[in-house]
């Protein structure tokens, strides 16, 4: 998965809502009843230590902030250390906090430091994802399709086959692929199956994964990839619903998960 910019975290509060009205029109539920259901738990009155973490490509403007607003959105309490890395973990655990929150750039975990659950991003974004697109109320079957089998789609794929659907997938890695047939017994798709999907989870780094021959028309295509799968004349096309949001649905989702 791609780093997160700056940029991407603009307007958050605007795309939280617009997706969150796609979620409950083709779900019939929102994105906080979606997570409750998923895991079975309510946020409670846990309190949220956020930590900044230097190593790498080093501190992203909007990040740590953007995740006191997701904390907050959903109605725990949260604070961002005033130190980053090591010293900012003292500080958070010496204050009180009963969940860590902190990414570098290979790993974004939420740690329960009550129960011991730990997430990573990429785990809890691929279910919910998943747990969106499956949720289709006008889906025309039970095949679904995963475009990329990495950490999120693998985990999104697992997911689906967990909920007894028909996961068709793809991804250019064929040792994925392989994998994913192998460990999870999903179907590989390939573009020249002429098979066109209601339901698809996209889980790249890149644009224009998907294409004509893919979908159905008023499909639903559910991504946390940035940039986004689906060229936007395809999208008008097929009268394509999509939820595609940044940050704020993969976090709600380790909160919820970990809790
Ligand atoms: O603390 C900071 O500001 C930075 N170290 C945050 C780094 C954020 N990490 C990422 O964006 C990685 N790609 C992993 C998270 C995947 C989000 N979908
Ligand atoms: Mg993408």
């Amino acid at each position: 998965m791609a780093l997160l910019t700056q940029e991407d975290l603009e307007n958050l509060s605007m795309q939280l809502e617009e997706n969150d009205a796609v979620v409950s029109k083709v779900t019939g539920v929102d994105i906080k009843g979606i997570c409750e259901s998923l895991y079975g738990t309510k946020l409670g009155s846990e309190k949220v230590g956020i930590i900044p973490i230097t190593a790498g490509n080093g501190v992203i403007g909007n990040f740590a902030s953007s995740l006191l607003f997701i904390v907050e959105y959903f109605g725990l309490d949260g604070f961002i250390s005033e130190h980053p890395d090591v010293t900012g973990y003292y500080e958070a655990v010496s204050q009180g906090a009963d969940i860590i929150l902190m990414a570098d750039d290979h790993i974004f975990t939420a740690h329960n430091l009550r129960n011991e659950k730990i997430v990573s991003n990429h785990v809890a974004t691929g279910v919910i994802y998943a747990e969106i697109a499956s949720r289709f109320e006008d889906a025309t079957s039970k095949d679904i399709l995963v475009i990329g089998l990495g950490g999120v789609g693998y985990a999104g794929a697992k997911h689906l086959v967990k909920k007894g659907f028909n996961v068709f997938a793809c991804d250019p890695n064929k040792a994925f692929l392989e994998k994913a047939v192998d460990e999870l017994g999903i179907n590989p798709y390939c573009s020249d199956d002429r098979k066109r999907f209601s339901m698809v989870l996209e889980a790249t780094p890149n644009a224009d994964t998907i294409s004509e021959g893919m979908i159905e028309e008023r499909c639903l295509v559910s991504t946390p990839g940035i940039p986004c799968g689906l060229p936007s004349e395809v999208g008008k096309k097929y009268r394509v619903d999509l939820v595609m949001e940044p940050l704020v649905i993969g976090v709600a989702s380790m909160l919820y998960s970990v809790i």
